[in-house]
């Protein structure tokens, strides 16, 4: 059995990575959290890019020993130069629903509406030996106003044209069949699992 840790305090990304192995890889691979491995400390994201804090992230597991995993992600928006970019979480300094607003508030009377989440997922060996990173990206306009209560986030002002719907209007399974993290998931399993194997 291969133990992995997922940098992260999000309990969502724990699930979600368990159930990709789970359903994605033959391999015997245990998805462990910080907590599992009594990590209590603080998480820094000093990168620039998605790549840099995603690897930044994984390191912190890496360096007690284990195989360390972690995704940075976030929404970049044409009109405003690819902002929030890697701050999406920090917008506004509040919560989502503030993010939500700020974005809003930003775009009024902006006809270019087109944006993109991004997620990079990074994998960190204690030894470097096999260090790697995978991107996913999903392309889709930012609404004038929000339509959907599900997912989290920047969702209910996604619009997925595909879908002719926003992602906080649809199921997690079928976000994730297209969105960023799905696709980083996916081909972070598919790399992880050549590596380990
Ligand atoms: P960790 O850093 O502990 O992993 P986090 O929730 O802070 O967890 P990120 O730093 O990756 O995660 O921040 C991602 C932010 O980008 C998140 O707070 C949302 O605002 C936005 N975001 C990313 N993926 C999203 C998605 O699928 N749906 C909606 N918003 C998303």
């Amino acid at each position: 059995m291969i133990k992995v840790v997922l940098a992260t305090r999000n309990k969502n990304k724990i699930h979600e990575l368990r159930t990709f192995f789970r359903e994605l890889s033959d391999l015997d691979i245990t998805v462990l959290s910080l907590d599992d491995i009594g990590y209590y400390g603080e998480i820094e994201e000093c990168g620039n890019t998605f790549e840099e804090n995603a690897i930044a992230k994984a390191s912190v597991p890496a360096r007690l020993g284990y195989i360390g995993i972690a995704d940075d992600s976030g929404i970049c928006v044409d009109a405003l130069g690819g902002a929030p970019g890697i701050y999406s979480a920090r917008f506004s300094g509040g919560d989502d629903e503030a993010n939500n607003d700020l974005l809003l508030q930003k775009l009024e009377g902006e006809s270019e509406r087109g944006a993109k989440y991004v997620c990079a997922m990074a994998c960190v060996f204690p030894d470097h030996s096999k260090d790697f990173t995978v991107r996913g990206e999903c392309y889709g306009k930012i609404l004038t106003e929000r339509h959907g209560d599900g997912g989290f986030g920047y969702d209910p002002l996604f619009y997925y044209e595909p879908f002719g719907k926003t992602f906080a209007e649809v199921d997690l399974a079928k976000k994730n069949k297209v969105s960023h993290r799905g696709v980083a998931m996916r081909s972070f399993i598919k790399k992880i699992s050549k590596v380990l194997s």
